[in-house]
């Protein structure tokens, strides 16, 4: 089976990774002893064993917990260089990064910190391992609209380093009718949106980021299978979805990777892309979600493998000569 191998050695684009969820057990407690940070866990083991998940809030509530130990610039920048280190060696030449500024600015931390740590990061990694990188300020949907608008204000100095925004946290009960008028005004600064919709959710939740967020792409999105006019609207319009196989298994979106539906995304005409999501905390970075679900999915096919590598590029918000010098 040579298919893996092609599968890893494939330039790629990371459309769908949270940093915060790229902070592997053993650097959650560095930067606790770095920075005196307490921790509810008493090592990296019996951290690791809490990462039985039953749902996404089962998952939230450990990574926000992971995320606690983040104060400094110098954190963030270690954090994201990390990151980019191994994805750079998973041959993903171009990352779109999301990071959740309220869960820090909550703690204190300035949104400069976050921000020019992970940017710097960023410049770091392209001058050093060749490897393009932008930023996505993701609005933590469990909370207001109000804080929302005042998370944009602080960015405002620094929308420079930004290349859009997007939509994340517990989906469920919180459509994305509820920051339509952020959204609006992230659009006239001139962002670009995207949003978190169908992973737990229903398809309506779907629609709503499409027509009231005017979202440009839709992270996971796999519920859309359960409505055929949805289906049809983001194949014509090449929508793309951002689909995070392992997560999903391990939020328990499927009972198993077997039982994953992105062959059928794929074979409906959807701009279907394979991402990592939190992956220090589902068990993989990008490649190993290409190997585990071409293992899990025997439907899926070398052309399946190419398809899924363009769109990832097709999808990016890269500039035209880039996505067509990767493709
Ligand atoms: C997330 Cl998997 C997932 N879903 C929604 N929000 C998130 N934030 C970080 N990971
Ligand atoms: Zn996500």
């Amino acid at each position: 089976e040579r298919l893996p191998g092609l599968l890893a050695a494939s330039p790629k684009a990371e459309l769908h990774i949270h940093i915060e969820g790229s902070l592997e057990p053993e650097m959650i407690f560095a930067l606790a002893r770095r920075n005196g940070v307490a921790l509810p866990y008493a090592g990296v083991e019996e951290l690791r064993r809490a990462y039985a998940f039953t749902d996404l809030q089962s998952f939230l509530d450990i990574y926000y917990a992971g995320a606690s130990v983040l104060l400094h610039e110098q954190d963030f920048y270690d954090m994201a260089r990390a990151y980019l280190a191994r994805a750079a060696g998973d041959n993903v030449v171009h990352a779109e990064i999301f990071f959740d500024p309220q869960t820090h600015t909550a703690r204190g931390v300035a949104m400069e910190a976050v921000i020019n740590g992970l940017y710097r990061a960023c410049a770091d990694a392209r001058a050093e391992q060749g490897i393009s990188a932008s930023l996505i300020l993701s609005f933590l949907r469990h909370l207001s609209e109000d804080d929302a608008f005042a998370t944009l204000e602080q960015a405002m100095p620094l929308l420079d380093r930004i290349v859009g925004v997007g939509l994340d946290s517990s989906e469920l009960g919180h459509p994305p009718e509820k920051f339509a008028r952020v959204f609006a005004r992230c659009r006239e600064l001139g962002l670009h949106v995207v949003a978190h919709a169908g992973e737990e959710g229903p398809p309506a939740y779907i629609w709503g980021a499409l027509d009231v967020l005017k979202a440009e792409r839709i992270d996971h999105g796999v519920q859309a299978v359960h409505d055929p006019a949805l289906m049809l609207r983001l194949a014509q319009e090449r929508i793309p979805l951002t689909v995070c196989p392992l997560s999903n298994q391990k939020l328990c979106v499927f009972p198993d990777l077997s039982r994953h539906n992105l062959k059928q995304l794929l074979d409906a005409g959807l701009v279907a892309t394979v991402n990592s999501d939190d992956p220090a905390y589902f068990g993989g970075y990008v490649n190993d979600n290409f190997t585990q679900t071409f293992a899990a999915l025997p439907a899926l096919t070398a052309r399946d493998a190419w398809q899924l590598a363009g769109n990832s590029f097709e999808a990016s918000f890269a500039a035209a000569a880039d996505k067509r010098a990767w493709q």
